[in-house]
């Protein structure tokens, strides 16, 4: 039975995905790299470093380890200033009503988010005292698609990881759903994510009764 669900920050709650991209846009420029919006999309859901290593290999650029984590701080604080902007109107339409339904159903609400930011996004969007638990980017040992993130999200909620459904955008944030052992609501198209075993174009499209149903249906 389903007592808790997880869900991803960027592309799911709001759009900093774009932000992201901005970002690593302007880092690659500064730094004479190619990349566009295509290889972007590679990026959804992969963590700051893993992200970096993908833009490299893409424009054939090879860099020592002191310059890798200087671009690391360089794209963080270009993506901190884009930040800044951010207030509750930053937050997806159909997200509150949604978490007072979880509420309301006797659901917990966890946040698995690969980003080092999210804590920081979470309160910039005044959803922040909306989660049972909210889990470290940093604190675990392998980034999505590895489930790690996923599974101390439940245990922080105190619940089994079959207890829990977890909501995500990215095809690396879906993996990790499924090797965590939970069922997984896809928020885009069955062409982008399809390994979900529930897909609604947009967050704003779920319910509290659809959450419910995706576990009965993949119980069934
Ligand atoms: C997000 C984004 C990724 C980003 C990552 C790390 O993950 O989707 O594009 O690279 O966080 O973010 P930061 O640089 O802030 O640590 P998620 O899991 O919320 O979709
Ligand atoms: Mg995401």
């Amino acid at each position: 039975t389903v007592k808790g669900v997880i869900f991803d920050l960027d592309g799911v709650l709001t759009d900093t995905a774009e932000d992201h991209y901005q970002a690593w846009q302007m880092l690659a420029d500064r730094h004479g790299m190619a990349f566009d919006r295509e290889t972007n999309h590679q990026l959804k859901g992969v963590d700051r470093a893993g992200s970096l290593r993908l833009i490299l290999d893409h424009a054939g650029a090879e860099v020592d380890a002191a310059t890798f984590d200087a671009m690391l701080a360089e794209k963080n604080d270009l993506y901190r200033a884009r930040l800044a902007g951010y207030s509750p109107a930053n937050l997806f339409s159909g997200v509150r009503d949604l978490f007072a339904g979880c509420r309301a159903a006797g659901l917990k609400i966890g946040l698995a988010s690969a980003s080092r930011n999210a804590p920081d996004v979470v309160r910039l969007l005044g959803i922040a005292d909306e989660f049972d638990f909210v889990a470290d980017a940093g604190a675990v040992p392998n980034a999505k698609p590895a489930p790690d993130i996923f599974l101390a999200c439940a245990a922080g909620m105190g619940l089994s990881p079959e207890d829990c459904i977890g909501v995500e955008d990215a095809r690396a944030g879906v993996s990790a759903i499924h090797a965590a052992g939970m069922v997984a609501i896809g928020i885009g198209s069955e062409e982008a994510l399809p390994d979900a075993d529930l897909n609604v174009p947009a967050i704003g499209d779920l319910s509290v009764g659809r959450i419910l149903s995706s576990e009965r249906e993949t119980a069934a």
